[in-house]
């Protein structure tokens, strides 16, 4: 098993992490990049740096394009979740029978759109809670110690690579309830992220909007009930106010892309918390009317809404 390649698809902030503490525990990765130029940049940086406890350390991963005709066995998708699909798509003819598949993307879709695409492969979803940031090409600043939820929805026994994952250092757990924990950060996100941008504030200034975060959380329950999501809904605006608490001082994640004019995650956060309230026939109006001001938001620093 530990002779299999680890192929990463995506070697931005969490690829890099991945990547650089499996190879760091010996074991076979390469790194998937989109073609000959990504290629001969990364050769030309000497492969993945890592920052991590003020500390700078390289690691000469391994790197192939798309292209490459190498069997996949094990791949981590590391892409956002809006190039997810395509990526994946671009190497589907290279993955073994009953290939593991494991889906780092935040929200929901892009995972099952990933697992629809690939019904001879085992998908398996993450909700991860660790923090990176890329501070140049190919070099990744572990900035969040956190965790990795891991589940495939279906069964309840952990597979047996997971105990690499551990030995590589990276802190994991299979749960049987992934959908519950992918839908419970969703509700989070959907509660604080759209709202930080739109006040251009830190998490710990929607103290002053509590109304508008409560009635946010409240149309989010109603969703996450009629998704048969009750256990994600439980204590949702208590959580969402110790988050507030516990991050105070930080930027959220879309704020943080927005603020470097970055494409936003929307259609898999607060635009899938809209539409599943659609399909179900709930009347959604803070949050839909949250999604217009947000895409408009978008719109006027010529970014997509979508
Ligand atoms: P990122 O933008 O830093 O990295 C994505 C990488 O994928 C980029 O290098 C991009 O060039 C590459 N990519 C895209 N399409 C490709 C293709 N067709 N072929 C090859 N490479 C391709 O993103 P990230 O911050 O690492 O986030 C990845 C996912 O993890 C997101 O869904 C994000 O929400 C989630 N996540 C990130 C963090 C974090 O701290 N960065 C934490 C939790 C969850
Ligand atoms: O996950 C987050 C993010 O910024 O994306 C938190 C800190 C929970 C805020 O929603």
């Amino acid at each position: 098993m530990n002779s299999i390649p680890w192929h990463i698809l995506g070697a931005g902030s969490l690829g890099s992490l991945w990547a650089s503490r499996l190879f760091r525990a010996g074991l076979p990765v390469r790194v998937i990049l989109r073609d000959a130029a990504r290629l001969e940049a990364y050769q030309a940086k000497g492969g993945l740096t890592l920052s991590e406890h003020g500390q700078r350390q390289r690691f000469e991963v391994p790197a192939q394009t798309l292209g490459d005709p190498e069997p996949i066995h094990h791949l981590l998708v590391a892409c956002k979740a809006y190039d997810a699909e395509r990526a994946v798509a671009s190497i589907a003819a290279r993955l073994a029978s009953g290939a593991k598949v494991l889906l780092l993307q935040n929200g929901l879709g892009s995972q099952q759109a990933v697992a629809d695409l690939l019904p001879h492969a085992r998908c398996i979803f993450i909700s991860s809670t660790e923090g990176a940031f890329r501070d140049e090409d190919f070099s990744v600043v572990f900035a969040g110690q956190g965790f990795n939820w891991l589940g495939d929805g279906r069964s309840s026994d952990a597979p047996d690579w997971l105990a690499t994952l551990a030995r590589a250092g990276i802190p994991g757990e299979w749960t049987p309830d992934i959908l519950p924990r992918l839908w419970r950060k969703l509700a989070l996100n959907c509660a604080i992220n759209p709202l930080t941008v739109l006040y251009d504030c830190r998490n710990g200034e929607l103290r002053h909007h509590a109304n508008e975060v409560k009635g946010l959380c409240d149309e989010m329950v109603v969703v996450l009930q009629r998704c048969g999501q009750s256990l994600a809904a439980e204590g949702l605006h208590e959580e969402v106010n110790r988050v507030i608490t516990a991050t105070a001082a930080n930027y959220s994640s879309m704020y943080q892309d927005v603020a470097q004019g970055r494409r936003t995650e929307i259609s898999y956060l607060l635009g899938y918390a809209c539409n599943a309230a659609m399909q179900h026939g709930i009347d959604a109006p803070r949050l839909n009317a949250l999604r217009q001001r947000l895409v408009r938001h978008l719109a006027s620093r010529g970014l997509p809404g979508d």
